[in-house]
């Protein structure tokens, strides 16, 4: 089903969760409007956008459930299928030029971004058409290992993209070029399967690369092609890829841009890519996450969910499992559910949290039965099970996320929440209320 982006879009046709927009929408705002009205229940699939031929997609997967539909697992097994995969990547395969539809069309020649593909506007204050879903891949020219991530990319020319290159695995491989006065090479590739979309966004240590996680998850290779003009392999079957390169020593305004936390990442001097070619299949199919919804939240949250469960079960053996909330924009909240066996665990599970990511802002621990997917019932857990005098720890003047508003350039406050039950606790007391037989009652038995 999630061999490409295509067998994926026809698996959600056949299933009817794919809604077919035929009337003609605006690049600006109306598309994404539209994608939004529908984020968490259907992907959308517009055929008419303005006046291109190529149609757009968005929200792939916008559920938990979809993910581990894509994974071939469930909810509960996806946390621990996607560590396995990251801790043992299966190689790429690289396939020959006639064997790669992503090869169909080969353009290098006066490319003009806009006039090629329907690049929407997604937010009010946006500073322009925004390319937000392309696997951003990059090579070490030491180890010759690929890199993979994804970043906002701002249409600053006919060819040129404007990049926020968060301090992270890219941004080294580009400083380091840049140092010796050199370009980055680059590939951006747009509709892949959500295999390969979900595993661009693994925390891996350096010289880790993404697609053969995605090979690992999909427990075969994933077939790459080498590109046209620039030393980077690209997924095969991807719809779009854009060549080129990140400039060395240039810097140009990008942003603002609407973020995954709700708010404005705001406008500054960034790093320019040139676009050196342009490969796709025929009848091409544009891609767009819409910033902030569902699609984008789990996409980090999946994988962070899986870090987070290792870090914690370094010394907390019996967690059992890690909720990164949408409410917490699936990067500031953590939820964890512990089987407690000695006192102090989950306060132990709470800095191994803030240990595991800087984003992380605030923890909630709760006992195993407490269904952390559930968030009602985690309230319930805060409501019932904490108080603030013996089960809060607060810490100030650590570094967070910038694109938290409420932080100082980053710098703020982190919070835990030990909403487990007392080990030494009278049993009655934090018994829950239950009707014997509950679960077996069928109401189809009691109500025509
Ligand atoms: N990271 C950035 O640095 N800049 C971005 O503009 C950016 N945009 C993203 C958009 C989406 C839809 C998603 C899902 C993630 C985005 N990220 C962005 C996060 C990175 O892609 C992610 O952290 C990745 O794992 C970094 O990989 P690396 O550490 O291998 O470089």
């Amino acid at each position: 089903k999630a061999k490409t982006f295509r067998t994926w879009l026809e698996h959600l046709q056949s299933v009817g969760r794919l809604a077919v927009i035929d009337k003609k929408v605006s690049l600006e705002f109306e598309l994404a409007a539209i994608a939004k009205k529908l984020d968490g229940k259907k992907s959308t699939y517009f055929t008419q956008v303005e006046d291109y031929a190529v149609p757009v997609v968005s929200g792939i997967c916008s559920t938990r459930v979809d993910f581990a539909e894509a994974l071939e697992t469930d909810q509960y097994e996806m946390i621990p299928k996607f560590i396995k995969a990251v801790t043992s990547p299966l190689p790429c395969r690289l396939v020959e030029d006639e064997e790669a539809p992503v090869k169909e069309n080969i353009i290098k020649d006066n490319i003009d971004l806009m006039k090629m593909f329907p690049i929407p506007v997604h937010h009010e204050k946006d500073s322009g058409n925004y390319i937000t879903a392309g696997l951003f891949i990059v090579r070490d020219p030491v180890t010759r290992k690929q890199n993979v991530s994804i970043h906002r990319l701002q249409v600053s020319g006919k060819d040129k993209l404007g990049a926020l290159i968060l301090p992270r695995h890219t941004f080294h491989l580009y400083k380091q070029a840049e140092e010796a006065g050199r370009p980055l090479e680059c590939a951006i590739a747009i509709g892949v399967d959500p295999v390969t979309l979900l595993a661009s966004q693994a925390s891996t240590p350096f010289g880790v690369d993404e697609l053969e996680i995605a090979g690992a998850l999909r427990n075969e290779p994933l077939e790459v092609v080498r590109c046209e003009t620039v030393d980077i392999d690209v997924p095969a079957y991807a719809e779009i890829v854009l060549e080129g390169k990140i400039l060395p020593h240039v810097r140009e305004p990008e942003g603002p841009f609407g973020e995954f936390p709700k708010y404005y990442g705001p406008r500054s001097d960034k790093e320019v890519v040139q676009i050196t070619a342009v490969t796709h299949r025929n009848n091409p199919i544009f891609y767009t996450i819409v910033p902030a919804g569902y699609e984008h939240l789990l996409l980090g949250g999946i994988p962070r969910e899986a870090s987070l469960f290792q870090t914690i079960r370094q010394t907390v053996p019996t967690v059992k499992a890690v909720h990164m909330s949408p409410g917490g924009t699936c990067r500031y909240h953590a939820i964890v559910s512990i089987k407690k066996r000695n006192e102090g665990e989950a306060k132990n599970a709470i800095f191994a949290a803030f240990a595991n990511s800087f984003d992380i802002k605030h923890v909630v621990v709760v006992d195993e039965e407490v269904d952390i997917f559930n968030m009602e019932e985690v309230e319930w857990a805060i409501a019932t099970r904490f108080q603030a005098e013996k089960d809060l720890i607060v810490v100030h003047g650590a570094q967070g996320s910038k694109l938290d508003p409420s932080t100082n350039n980053g710098v703020g406050s982190k919070m835990g929440f030990d909403c487990t039950v007392p080990l030494n606790s009278e049993p009655m007391k934090y018994l829950r209320i239950q009707i014997p037989g509950y679960d077996q009652i069928n109401l189809e038995e009691y109500i025509n």
